[in-house]
């Protein structure tokens, strides 16, 4: 079973994420874990680290000369920050911090973390709990992508809403515009309320607010069968929800035009099934289901859409809190952060997706290698016809 764990501390001396379950001879470089970890920090509202915090990788094991070997994947992400000033702060050595953070931040893990774990210091809870725990997830997601790729499949994202301004939701992305939505300072295939979103984050950020919002993710090309409507814990939305909601700040996932259709209808809520006889395939005119029916990939293009809520961390500290050594009424300490990370959170989610989809296409294909896992694939693609012909037999059966 495909599966990976991240490890480290926001301010720690790097970050580490193991993978595990990659086929071997599945080619994956560097260059592409880099591209993919600069995705992740672009977008108009993120705060200074961003800026000089170059995410510098090595890979330590499970590829060699630019292909996997079948065995797990280690990558570590150095964290340019501890050399310059966490050394003693973060340090693994016996000591006590220079100064404990005792004002936890209503929204953020702070307090629910410090008493499950029993700490009076936040930055014990804080520097896990931190989103910077995302490029880890971005590191493994590359290589799920990259997998992902070989059968065809292409997951991007793009931001839909930030803070109360909303894209246009007909206007949707395929992979040839990643680029457009790439060069957008906010992410969003919607140029038209692009300006608007920007207005938005330097009005937060000029009185010390946050902002949050949604973006999309998009994956083509998802084979049929994907899931399972046999068990609550094979179907498809579910892990996509799952995967989606634990990241960082996100509050809500909607799977398809969930939202929308839940006002409708029945008779306007689904997708028509029509028979496409050139190539011998079924096809769909809308896609409002967002590709997944009884927990089973349609065929159809998947759509997710992640909602964040306004970071936590406030530039400003404006909402009341307690001290947890004197009980004193007070403010929350006070920690750089972004205005809004909803970018980002969008380049997050095509990389959970990803998994999601690798590791269900894996469990449903399987193979060792990259060439079984594709053989196996179309194998059950080019026997996809045989289900009409056991509705067939039942046809002549009956009469
Ligand atoms: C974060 C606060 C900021 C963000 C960070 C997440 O960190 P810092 O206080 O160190 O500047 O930049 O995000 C990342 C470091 C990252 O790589 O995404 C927070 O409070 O969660």
């Amino acid at each position: 079973m495909l599966r990976f764990m991240t490890a480290g501390e926001s301010h720690g001396k790097a970050l580490v994420v193991t993978v595990e379950g990659i086929p071997s001879g599945l080619g994956v470089t560097k260059k592409e874990i880099q591209t993919e970890l600069a995705r992740r920090r672009l977008g108009y509202g993120r705060g200074p680290r961003m800026r000089f915090e170059a995410d510098e990788i090595e890979i330590l094991s499970g590829i060699r000369h630019g292909r996997t070997l079948g065995s797990p994947i280690a990558v570590v992400i150095y964290n340019s920050e501890w050399e310059r000033k966490w050394t003693e702060e973060m340090s693994p050595e016996p000591g006590v911090p220079s100064k404990i953070l005792t004002q936890p931040r209503p929204g953020h893990a702070d307090l629910a973390g410090m008493l499950k774990y029993g700490f009076a210091d936040a930055r014990d809870v804080l520097e896990r709990a931190s989103a910077r725990e995302t490029a880890a997830r971005v590191a493994a997601g590359t290589i799920f992508k990259v997998l992902l790729k070989e059968i065809g499949v292409s997951v991007l994202s793009h931001v839909v809403q930030i803070g109360a301004v909303q894209a246009d939701p007909s206007q949707i992305p395929s992979p040839k515009d990643l680029e457009t939505v790439d060069s957008s300072e906010v992410r969003c295939f919607d140029r038209g309320v692009e300006e608007q979103m920007i207005a938005e984050i330097k009005a937060a950020a000029k009185v010390g607010d946050s902002l949050g919002g949604a973006a999309q993710v998009l994956a083509y090309g998802v084979p049929i069968g994907l899931g399972s409507h046999v068990h609550w814990d094979r179907k498809l939305d579910g892990l996509i929800g799952q995967a989606l909601m634990s990241i960082q700040a996100v509050k809500a996932v909607s799977i398809g035009d969930a939202i929308e259709v839940s006002r409708k209808r029945g008779s306007e809520g689904h997708d028509a099934i029509y028979w496409d006889e050139p190539n011998r395939r079924y096809v769909r005119t809308t896609h409002r289901a967002g590709g997944i029916e009884g927990g089973i990939s349609s065929g159809d293009l998947i759509s997710a859409t992640a909602w964040m809520k306004p970071l936590a961390t406030l530039n400003r500290p404006s909402i009341e809190t307690v001290d947890v050594v004197t009980k004193e009424q007070s403010f929350s300490f006070k920690e750089r952060t972004d205005v809004t990370a909803v970018p980002a959170m969008g380049v997050v989610a095509e990389h959970m997706m990803a998994y999601v989809l690798a590791r269900e296409a894996l469990r449903k294909f399987g193979g060792d290698s990259v060439g079984e896992f594709k053989r196996n694939l179309s194998s059950f693609q080019s026997n996809l016809g045989s289900t009409e012909s056991s509705v067939g037999e039942y046809e002549r059966k009956d009469s």
